[in-house]
């Protein structure tokens, strides 16, 4: 503690510590807590990084020491606005503990500041402070602190109120997951992963509207996997199953970023090519079509060969289109694509997919 002329003895109780102890033999003292270190351990190994804001070097360097004990990954820093701007920034630590008198900012003013974002992932606060009044503390509560303790305080009590910090995070973090799981399972087709009907047949109606405010047009392809039902009937449904979820990966290493593939049922996929034209698409359909087939698809049941024929759509540029007449196309065009004999791609007329407009008012007729 060399260099260190502020007294510290106002942050820890003398029954843990004190500063007699701790330049000497600190080390020794924060081993006899080691039973109860033990039954401690698995909460703060789950601990990602805790932030001490403390402007007393001695009180932070000894917080440190201490969290750095418990496992805790530490950053530390001596001001308010250094507290903030890291409380602030992606990836911040998720718990904190803050003084409450520093400099540039006070504990409750960066509280303040760090509940100004309630969608960020949230930040534990413990304020410190040696204010014991009633009325500081709350305060320091309705500043969007979580709990506090009054200096001195001690060290064991800190570590048992930073599991309390823990298990609240820990327990905020299995309710994003569980939120997170019902979010994919609803908009995700189990078997393949890939996004189901209802996602792409909004992605469906979302370049309908777009298309008409930047006068783009977008196409659509729909795709069914030929003579599916005599893979399930030579190979099993678990073969099948092989096949669709490959399927799905070789639709989605040929598509762009921005295009969109969904399992539209079955056997059968949708995909939605934003900004591309009849010709643009059809290519797609092809490079989806010939990547299919390049090789047959490794299952359990052994090696299964396989095709898909497509039907392609492309919206007319610059009017309005309605997405079940741009769907029923494409399905017509697979008709088509099977009736022709399969492993096909085959295209329906841009011009027909349009709304109809509204009628023009007719002129009225004057006999001269
Ligand atoms: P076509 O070339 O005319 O499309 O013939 P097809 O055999 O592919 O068409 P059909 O509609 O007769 O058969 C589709 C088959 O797809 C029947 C159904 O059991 C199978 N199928 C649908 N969903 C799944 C699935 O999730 N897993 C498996 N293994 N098979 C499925
Ligand atoms: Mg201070
Ligand atoms: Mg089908
Ligand atoms: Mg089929």
């Amino acid at each position: 503690m060399k260099g260190c002329s502020v007294s510290w003895k106002s942050c820890v109780r003398g029954d843990v510590v004190s500063r007699a102890h701790f330049g000497s033999s600190h080390k020794a003292l924060l081993k006899s807590s080691a039973g109860r270190d033990a039954n401690m351990a698995t909460a703060e190994k789950r601990v990602k990084r805790i932030l001490i804001a403390e402007d007393d070097p001695v009180s932070r360097r000894m917080l440190q020491a201490f969290l750095t004990k418990w496992g805790y990954p530490v950053v530390a820093v001596s001001d308010g606005i250094e507290a903030a701007r890291i409380l602030e920034a992606d990836d911040a630590p998720t718990l904190a503990v803050l003084d409450w008198m520093m400099p540039g900012l006070e504990g409750p003013q960066v509280c303040q500041r760090v509940r100004e974002h309630p969608d960020r992932p949230y930040t534990y606060i413990l304020l410190l402070t040696a204010r014991s009044q009633k009325g500081d503390l709350l305060r320091g509560l309705e500043s969007g602190a979580d709990d506090y303790l009054t200096k001195p305080f001690d060290a064991q009590e800190l570590r048992a109120r930073l599991h309390v910090g823990q298990r609240i995070l820990d327990l905020q973090d299995s309710l994003i997951a569980a939120r997170e799981e019902l979010r994919f399972r609803a908009t995700h087709d189990v078997l393949t992963g890939i996004a189901n009907r209802g996602v792409v047949l909004d992605a469906i109606n979302r370049e309908c509207s777009r298309q008409i405010r930047e006068g783009s047009s977008f196409g659509i392809i729909m795709l069914d996997l030929d003579r599916f039902k005599n893979v399930n009937d030579a190979y099993g449904h678990l073969a099948g199953d092989a096949v669709l979820r490959e399927t799905a990966r070789r639709i989605t290493g040929c598509i762009r970023p921005y295009d969109h593939v969904g399992r539209y049922g079955g056997e059968e996929f949708l995909v939605v090519a934003p900004s591309s034209d009849a010709f643009g698409t059809l290519g797609l359909a092809e490079r989806i079509r010939t990547t299919i087939q390049s090789q047959p698809v490794m299952t359990d049941a052994g090696p299964v060969a396989i095709t898909a024929s497509c039907g392609v759509a492309v919206s007319a540029r610059e009017k309005l289109v309605d997405s079940h007449a741009l769907l029923h196309l494409a399905d017509q065009a697979l008709y088509r694509a099977k009736e022709m004999g399969r492993n096909r791609s085959e295209f329906a007329v841009a011009a027909e997919v349009s709304a109809p407009a509204p009628e023009a008012p007719q002129p009225e007729r004057v006999d001269s």
